[in-house]
């Protein structure tokens, strides 16, 4: 673990922000990325909350990340948590809930397609810093969930990790969690949210996701590194490319020679970085860069 976090801090540090300096000249040429696709062994799609947009569940920047009157990253932390118990399962309640109703989209079919038909002559990995369960949903095998899921718990005492897909996942959450911004917290008391259900732990479970300030786990970071280090083609759908360690995944794939493409509805701090950017909605564009 201390190798892994040594790795990415001295790449943060060798890259502060974004490799700007870098002479790559961007494309659009949808036929020439996809000669580079059909030639590669090795692919990654690296995916963020832009993906799941199309199937209505808000990203985190912009307009649609908050949640009343709070800013989802301010709750996404272990500080919150600890501070209000009550207030951030009422807020992962109200995710679960969406995540639950939402359907994959043409941009999960495309890839989960991609992957059925070449799976077997290359290897394709999916990083996602997702937590929806979208891109399993969609029929995805090689999937690698850097953030976690909504759908699993862990518990703080024991930490166990464990699937759940209750919804409410405690009685006290039923019919809470509404997003208006007027709504205040409701304050349920510890001993009514979710617990361990083994024997003599009993500890309060959380939602098992990575917050901000926490370590990513090293084995997802380690098989992550490895897809990233050996892939020769990555694209990277729909993040703002701003949350690391995920952030300089790509741009240093393009530093040491693999071809990245860029699908995002407009250019990112890492646009620069990368060989090829396709702009639009991706359950619009990859399809195409996706099919025969
Ligand atoms: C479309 C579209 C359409 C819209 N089609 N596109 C080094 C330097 C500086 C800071 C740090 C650093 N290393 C670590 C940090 C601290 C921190 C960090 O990165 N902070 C930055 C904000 C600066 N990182 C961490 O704390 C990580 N831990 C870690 O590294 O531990 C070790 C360590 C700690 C501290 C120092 C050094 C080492 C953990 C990060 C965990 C991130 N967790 C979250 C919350 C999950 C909770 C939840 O879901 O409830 O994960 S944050 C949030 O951001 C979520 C996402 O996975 C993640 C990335 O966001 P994403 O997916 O890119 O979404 P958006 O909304 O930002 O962008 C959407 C994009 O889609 C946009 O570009 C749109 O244009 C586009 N789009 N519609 C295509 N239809
Ligand atoms: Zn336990």
């Amino acid at each position: 673990m201390c190798i892994i976090l040594v790795r990415v801090i001295r790449s943060v540090v060798r890259h502060p922000i974004h490799f700007q300096t870098m002479s790559t000249r961007q494309s659009s040429d949808i036929v020439k990325f996809k000669e580079s696709l059909k030639a590669a062994k090795e692919i990654v799609i690296l995916s963020g909350a832009g993906i799941s947009a199309e199937s209505g569940i808000p990203t985190f920047r912009g307009a649609g990340g908050y949640w009343r009157k709070y800013q989802a990253s301010s709750l996404a932390t272990p500080e919150a948590f600890r501070s209000s118990p009550s207030l951030v399962w009422e807020f992962y309640h109200y995710r679960r809930e969406v995540a639950a109703q939402a359907q994959p989209n043409a941009g999960h079919i495309a890839i989960a397609k991609f992957e059925m038909k070449y799976g077997v002559e290359k290897k394709v990995t999916v990083i996602t810093q997702n937590v929806d369960g979208l891109h399993e949903r969609a029929g995805t095998k090689n999937l690698i969930e850097l953030h976690g899921n909504l759908f699993k718990t862990r518990c703080t005492k024991c930490k166990e990790v464990l699937a759940n897909t209750d919804i409410p996942i405690c009685e006290a959450l039923a019919n809470r969690g509404a997003p208006d911004a007027n709504i205040v917290g409701s304050d349920i008391p510890i001993k009514s949210l979710p617990h361990c259900k083994k024997e003599n732990c009993s500890g309060l479970l959380r939602p098992h996701i990575i917050w901000f300030g926490e370590s990513l786990e090293p084995a997802i970071l380690e098989k992550a590194g490895e897809a990233m280090e050996s892939c020769d083609v990555c694209l990277v759908v729909g993040t703002s490319s701003v949350v690391y360690p995920a952030a300089m995944f790509a741009p240093q794939a393009a530093q040491r020679g693999a071809i990245v493409a860029e699908f995002n509805i407009e250019p990112t701090p890492a646009t620069p970085d990368f060989h090829y950017y396709f702009e639009g909605p991706c359950g619009k564009t990859l399809p195409v860069a996706l099919s025969d």
